[in-house]
């Protein structure tokens, strides 16, 4: 059938419609490209799947900067290996030389997402052009690329294609800000006699889309484009908010971080209130204290020693142990590892970076499904780190408590049955004061850590708990647990502890339950730096108040036990505790408080 149909229009009719579409073709061509942020939770929780199934992945520094590999002219220079041009000062022409010198022959894609592969890592994530502004791929845009090496050719789609032929998503970090590009703006403060710089960022922007096209669409599909050095005021929002939308316009499904835009809250990373472009936040070099609520997505990148690109003076390595936990942690509060290689300028990763690969993958061939496509865990407060899938919790214990109970607070599943994950060694499940609980035995299964898994009907949930009394009499008030109440006290899981005080009116609270009136002794647990001593703490329940000054513990990382003194409480029921300080002007907090101990004295 034939639906088409004329209609006879008025020739003055006909001009105006002659002009309202002209009008419209102008709208057009001016009008933004696709508005992207405004999919619907549902759609970017779909186009974000893969990502938070991953959970594990590996970031990739690699650049000129391996060459010098933290030193120039014969000097060492401080700071992280991709900044030294910033940090030695060097000007383009002296730093460019280095392109003439760059020859990884011993580049090999396949064994780079084989060592990947073998450490659990789900995707990879390389730097396609870093600060420096020099290309690790072949760009018709620029000849400040691999391509005038002595090497001579791309060196990113071949590793795209192994990691893909390997189920891997291959993924490219981008800078933003550029030390090299004519029209970048500013021009770097120590190289201002450049010759021919015109500060220009519109000119920018768009070698900055072309180079973008040709990555996405010469080695596409891709992960994710990770953005950086967003921070320069040259950047704005708009300009954000604008290449997000560029770049999902030309590959709708990929994931862009949130260094596109102006949101990011510094190295804690995590995304600022507002229209901000960008998938997910970015922590740097650390772990958020706690986990996000659901449709929050993020992506903590950290080193293995302390830089990003290679340095031959850098030994300051993570030990296998403090990476395998990081992972764990990361993961019991639903976010993603993104951890550093910084390849040797020959194309070869240090030995002391695959060896820590090769054992993380030896953890992860047992203890994987405890991380993959999980969820965070389902308790407020719990000695362990947790995760969560449908019918399963996966508790990964650290240390040995020693009740030898792990125990879980307010979980409101029927516990089906437990065991070590590893060995599949059955373990014992019981209650103990009101709790599940699993017994576990005097010697873990794993030196790192152990993951016990436990069937449970549906998803593991929990309903809150108070803080009460132990059958000893005494009250553990931790850390982990505190109300804070400051704008820079935070809690850090890692450590165990509070820090960031800055103002007397901070305050760290708990409320407790109390069955047993009496005179209780009041314990800190805190660890003080050297040179952050002699600060006064006060601990205060209701209108009593102990108070002491504080010794240092040696360093940041070793708790000490300190009596402040004793407090009666007369009644039982609800009391509450806080602790207060003053810090020494120059101390960087007052203290790390791991916790507070109410001790009953003896009658
Ligand atoms: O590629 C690695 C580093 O070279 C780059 N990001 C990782 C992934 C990087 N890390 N640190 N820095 C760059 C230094 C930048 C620090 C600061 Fe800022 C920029 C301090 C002040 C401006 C970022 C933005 C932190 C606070 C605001």
């Amino acid at each position: 059938m034939n639906t088409s149909f004329h209609v006879s229009i008025p020739a003055h009719a006909r001009v105006a419609l002659f002009l309202l579409a002209g009008a419209l073709a102008t709208a057009r061509a001016a009008e933004p490209a696709r508005e992207f942020r405004k999919e619907s939770p549902a759609e970017r929780a779909a186009r974000m799947a893969w990502f938070t199934e991953a959970r594990f992945g590996m970031f990739i520094t690699w650049g000129l900067y391996a060459i010098p590999a933290g030193e120039w002219k014969g000097k060492e220079i401080p700071g992280i290996g991709e900044w030294i041009m910033n940090r030695a000062k060097i000007p383009l022409s002296e730093y460019r030389e280095l392109v003439k010198q760059f020859n990884p022959t011993r580049y090999d894609p396949q064994e780079w997402v084989r060592i990947a592969q073998r450490a659990g890592m789900r995707y990879i994530v390389i730097t396609s052009k870093h600060h420096d502004g020099f290309c690790l791929w072949d760009s018709k845009e620029t000849d400040y690329d691999v391509a005038s090496t002595p090497y001579g050719r791309d060196l990113l789609r071949p590793l795209a294609d192994a990691a893909r032929a390997a189920g891997l998503r291959m993924c490219f970090y981008y800078s933003i800000m550029d030390w090299q590009h004519p029209n970048y703006d500013p021009l770097p403060a120590w190289d201002k006699d450049r010759p021919g710089h015109r500060p220009d960022m519109d000119a920018y922007v768009r070698y900055m889309k072309a180079q973008l096209r040709e990555l996405i669409e010469g080695m596409g599909p891709l992960g994710i484009l990770w953005f950086d050095g967003e921070w320069e005021p040259t950047w704005t929002h708009e300009r954000g908010v604008d290449l997000y939308n560029y770049v999902r316009s030309l590959q709708p499904s990929i994931i862009v971080n949130n260094r596109v835009d102006k949101g990011r809250k510094g190295m804690a990373g995590m995304t600022a209130e507002g229209e901000f472009a960008g998938d997910y936040g970015t922590p740097e070099q650390e772990v958020p204290s706690r986990s996000f609520p659901e449709g929050v997505y993020w992506e903590s990148c950290m080193t293995m020693n302390d830089t990003w690109g290679y340095k031959k003076h850098d030994h300051n390595w993570k030990s296998v142990t403090q990476l395998i936990r990081t992972l764990v942690d990361i993961a019991s509060k639903g976010g993603n590892f993104l951890l550093n290689v910084g390849p040797k300028a020959d194309g070869t990763f240090p030995p002391e970076i695959v060896e820590r690969l090769e054992a993380i993958g030896q953890w992860m061939e047992k203890n994987g499904e405890s991380i993959y496509g999980t969820t965070a865990s389902p308790f407020a407060r719990l000695r362990q780190r947790c995760t969560k899938k449908n019918g399963r919790l996966y508790v990964h214990v650290f240390e040995r408590p020693a009740s030898g109970l792990v125990t879980l607070p307010g979980l409101t599943n029927t516990i089906r049955g437990a065991k070590w994950l590893a060995t599949g060694a059955a373990l014992e499940v019981l209650r103990h004061e009101d709790a599940p609980a699993i017994r576990i035995p005097e010697l873990l299964p794993d030196p790192h850590v152990s993951t016990i898994q436990v069937d449970v009907d549906g998803i593991p949930a929990t309903l809150p708990v108070p803080i009460i009394q132990d059958d000893d009499g005494s009250v553990e008030l931790p850390g982990s647990d505190a109300r804070l109440e400051g704008a820079s006290l935070r809690y850090d899981m890692l450590s165990d502890s509070i820090s960031g005080w800055a103002a007397t009116d901070d305050a760290v609270r708990w409320s407790f339950h109390l069955r047993k009136p009496g005179d209780y002794r009041i314990e800190i647990e805190y660890a003080c730096a050297k040179g952050d001593e002699g600060g006064d703490v006060q601990v205060t329940i209701v209108d009593q108040v102990v108070t002491g000054r504080l010794e240092t513990s040696g360093s940041s990382h070793r708790f000490h036990r300190r009596e402040l003194g004793t407090i009666r409480l007369t009644e039982p029921g609800e009391w509450t505790a806080v602790v207060r300080g003053r810090k020494p002007e120059t101390a960087k907090t007052l203290m790390h408080l791991r916790g507070v101990r109410l001790l009953p004295v003896a009658r």
